[in-house]
């Protein structure tokens, strides 16, 4: 493929994250006819189905749209504990990395971190940061989870795992939540029901926003009792809607029609993956590639990463930096077999023209 010809097109492959994807027709034309109300006071009928429909898929009793992931984890937090108390999180979970610190500044909440192998966590590494009660400890109420893990390259920790962890933390008297923005991913790839991880927490948040391609939102599922604390924590921070049925709308297709074909991500991640690894100069962690994103190690390229940003950028492809010669790919619905064996065709440039 002569990749100078393709580059002329003006249609960038925007590889940086599965946020980017835009809302399917079918989304908008949902949108469009949606039935709305307050929702606020509980009356969009479309937001009802929406959270009716999710607290089914993930097998709670209710749930809750909220307007983004991190939105979802703080209310999680907020609900699940008081200020001052500890919560137990992985060292590169995306609550504690990647939302501001708002645990700490909004939760009033104290992080103890624990390490993963691979974004799998296990329970004696959750264990040695466990302390017994005592006079000068904060108390230790929660348990965080990540499922499918991004920093660690869309990895999945399996139902089996989920349980081990779950019971152990009950016999802690820890209640468990888990960030699974993209549990979907998790459950398409090991041909298990979403329920099957769900079962093994006490509240989870998935995003509609991301790989399910709907422009705006993502669910906080539990218990009645906790969602409707839950809703109380959310007009606290200003999430309450009003006429959310709009976006909710394109949410319930997103629940409806989107999650099977999360697979042709998945196909097109592996095929990338493997591509660059066999590229002189290029790492991948192939262990890691099991869902929907590739990390990319360059550094025997001798490039740095605002570098080979660049010339990525030049030839129309997006990657989301990472320090040290690093990047990230993620593949989404607007992402095709194609464009991946373009991509591939650009990397091989830019490494041979070193
Ligand atoms: N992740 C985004 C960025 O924030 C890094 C991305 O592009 O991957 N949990 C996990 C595991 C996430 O990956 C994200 C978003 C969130 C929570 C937050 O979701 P939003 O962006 O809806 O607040």
């Amino acid at each position: 493929m002569n990749i100078f010809k393709m580059s002329n097109t003006i249609r960038n492959i925007d590889l940086r994250s599965d946020t980017v994807t835009l809302p399917t027709t079918e989304m908008r034309e949902a949108m469009f006819r949606a039935t709305v109300g307050d929702d606020v006071y509980k009356e969009d009928p479309t937001v009802n189905q929406l959270e009716q429909i999710a607290a089914k898929k993930v097998g709670k009793e209710d749930a809750l749209f909220v307007s983004s992931g991190t939105m979802g984890n703080l209310i999680a937090v907020l609900t699940h504990c008081q200020r001052g108390e500890e919560i137990v999180l992985e060292v590169d979970s995306h609550m504690y990395y990647y939302e501001v610190g708002n645990i700490s500044s909004i939760a009033g909440a104290i992080p103890r971190l624990f390490r993963s192998n691979k974004g799998v966590p296990n329970i004696s590494a959750i264990n040695e940061v466990l302390r017994e009660q005592n006079i000068h400890y904060p108390r230790t109420t929660l348990l965080c989870m990540e499922n499918t893990h991004n920093r660690a390259g869309g990895t999945i920790v399996s139902p089996e795992t989920m349980k081990s962890i779950y019971e152990f933390a009950k016999q802690k008297n820890i209640s468990v939540h888990l960030d699974g923005a993209r549990l979907f991913n998790a459950s398409i790839a090991l041909e298990v029901q979403v329920e099957k991880f769900t079962r093994y927490v006490d509240s989870v948040m998935f995003c509609l926003s991301k790989g399910l391609s709907a422009p705006v939102g993502s669910i906080l599922a539990g218990s009645k009792e906790f969602i409707e604390k839950a809703r109380k924590n959310r007009k606290m921070l200003g999430g309450g809607m009003r006429q959310a049925g709009i976006i909710a709308a394109a949410g319930i297709v997103a629940l409806k029609k989107m999650i099977e074909r999360l697979k042709e991500d998945h196909e097109n991640a592996r095929l990338l993956a493997e591509g660059l690894d066999g590229i002189k100069g290029i790492k991948v962690d192939l262990e890691t590639v099991q869902t929907n994103i590739v990390n990319v190690d360059f550094i025997e390229v001798g490039l740095d990463t605002s570098q080979f940003i660049k010339k990525l950028l030049d030839l129309h492809i997006l990657g989301l930096p990472k320090p040290e010669s690093k990047l990230r790919f993620v593949t989404h619905h607007g992402i095709t077999q194609e464009d991946i064996y373009y991509t591939l065709d650009v990397v091989k440039e830019i490494v041979q023209k070193r």
